[in-house]
């Protein structure tokens, strides 16, 4: 960070003039990365091994320690999030339709409508930024062949209302868990809920393995599936038995994973003591919504979002992230605009309106967090939003001009 703060809060925000408050970007999404030392050792005996893929020994220990640490039958680890969702679904024999939310990163969308399933977008529940169960009943039709839900920010859905519904359609239930890797719902762990989990370990998320990801499920017929899938169809040598593709994870990334299992710990301490900074220092802001995590339950604390409702928030959220793109906080708008809005989706008619969706993606803010992330970072943004409500008229004076002319303002 730069020696802003020693100049004092008074000091101008970057966007009406002033210097950026950092150096170096502050990115959402910076790695989780646990002990060195521990992974270079563990590279060193996977080179002396000479075996780097197609299921080795490291990728048999993570998916053995994930399957425990989630209290799940099995886990087969993939090469990212994408493709778990892509083998979950081919897996499972989902076809035809599939009911999700739009409020989501566009990725669980594109999974399904590459391999021919088609998205059928779900409005969610304000209160929770998850699909809505009470409004998934009317989008089914004789397509339908499951729900899947996400469980946005690492906050579960209402598992157990939407297996009412898919137990009184016949339908699959599985979910996005892309972000609630070590997180419960009602006691219990993400991973083992429906009838089957995809999570993503990409490099931006709680627990990274570089690229991967996995699929976890109590059903020992779609884990057998899922294993042969991820191996090009194989059964044993020579033997394919099913269509598949090219899913396994590598050695480097099991090691990776390994080692960051290792740290979760300090993983969840930092991001939680982030969100109760960012808490205490928005706190009292009219307008200003920080999204909380659910009390009794485990959560990794891996997203910092504020949602900025413009009609009691002195600026809108777009012109808040542009004051912090200036700053070099590069605070992202996690879902924008919503995959209904996002080719091939947009030129097709939703079966329902998404009310709620089209609000959500034009009220949430994604702050910076993680390990990367200081306390006196999370003070440094709190304090640029504070400026930033304080010069709101010059704030939206010079986003307006920056707009007018060429000069280039984030969004
Ligand atoms: N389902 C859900 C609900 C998901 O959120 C995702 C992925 C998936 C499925 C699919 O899983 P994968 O196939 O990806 O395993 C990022 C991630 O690329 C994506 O994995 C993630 N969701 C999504 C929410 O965020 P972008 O387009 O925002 O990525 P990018 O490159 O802008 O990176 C985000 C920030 O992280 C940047 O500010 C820079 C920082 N960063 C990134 C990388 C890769 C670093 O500091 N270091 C790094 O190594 O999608």
């Amino acid at each position: 960070m730069k020696d802003r703060q020693e100049a004092g809060s008074a000091s101008r925000l970057a966007l009406l003039g002033g210097s950026p408050a950092f150096e170096a970007a502050l990115h959402v999404g910076r790695p989780n990365i646990g002990d060195r030392a521990r992974f270079a050792r563990r590279v060193d005996v996977m080179l002396d091994r000479r075996w780097l893929t197609n299921n080795g020994a490291y990728v048999r220990e993570l998916e053995a320690r994930i399957a425990r640490l989630l209290e799940v039958q099995h886990c087969i680890a993939v090469c990212n999030g994408t493709t778990a969702l892509q083998i979950m679904a081919k897996a499972c024999g989902l076809g035809g339709e599939i009911i999700m939310p739009s409020f989501t990163f566009v990725a669980t969308a594109h999974a399904l409508e590459w391999q021919g399933v088609t998205p059928v977008f779900c409005d969610i529940d304000p209160a929770t930024h998850n699909i809505d169960p009470a409004k998934v009943e009317e989008l089914i039709t004789s397509e339908t062949s499951a729900i899947l839900g996400v469980h946005v920010w690492g906050r579960a859905c209402d598992v157990e209302a939407l297996a009412r519904v898919a137990l009184r359609h016949g339908l699959c239930l599985c979910f996005d868990a892309a972000h609630a890797f070590a997180c419960s719902t009602a006691g219990r762990m993400v991973g083992g809920q429906g009838l089957a989990e995809a999570f993503s370990f990409h490099a931006t998320k709680f627990f990274n393995t570089f690229e991967g990801g996995a699929i976890t499920t109590d059903d020992d017929e779609i884990a057998a599936r899922c294993r042969r899938m991820r191996d090009f169809g194989f059964a044993g040598v020579d033997l394919v038995v099913s269509l598949g593709l090219n899913g396994k994870m590598n050695e480097a990334s099991a090691a990776m994973g390994l080692t960051n299992l290792e740290a979760l710990p300090t993983f969840i301490e930092a991001n939680e003591r982030n969100h109760d900074l960012y808490r205490s220092g928005l706190e009292g802001m009219p307008g200003l919504t920080l999204v909380e995590y659910p009390q009794g339950e485990r959560s990794n604390f891996q997203y910092v979002v504020i949602e900025v409702d413009e009609r009691d928030f002195a600026l809108k959220r777009d012109e808040l992230q542009a004051v912090l793109h200036a700053e070099n906080v590069l605070a992202r708008r996690y879902f924008f605009p919503g995959c209904h809005q996002m080719p091939p989706y947009r030129d097709r008619v939703l079966r329902a309106p998404l009310p709620e969706t089209e609000r959500l993606t034009g009220r949430t803010l994604a702050l910076p967090t993680g390990t990367a992330v200081t306390a006196a970072d999370v003070a440094e943004v709190c304090g640029i939003v504070r400026r930033a409500v304080a010069e709101a008229p010059a704030v939206r004076a010079a986003v307006a001009t920056a707009l007018a002319g060429d000069t280039v303002v984030e969004p």
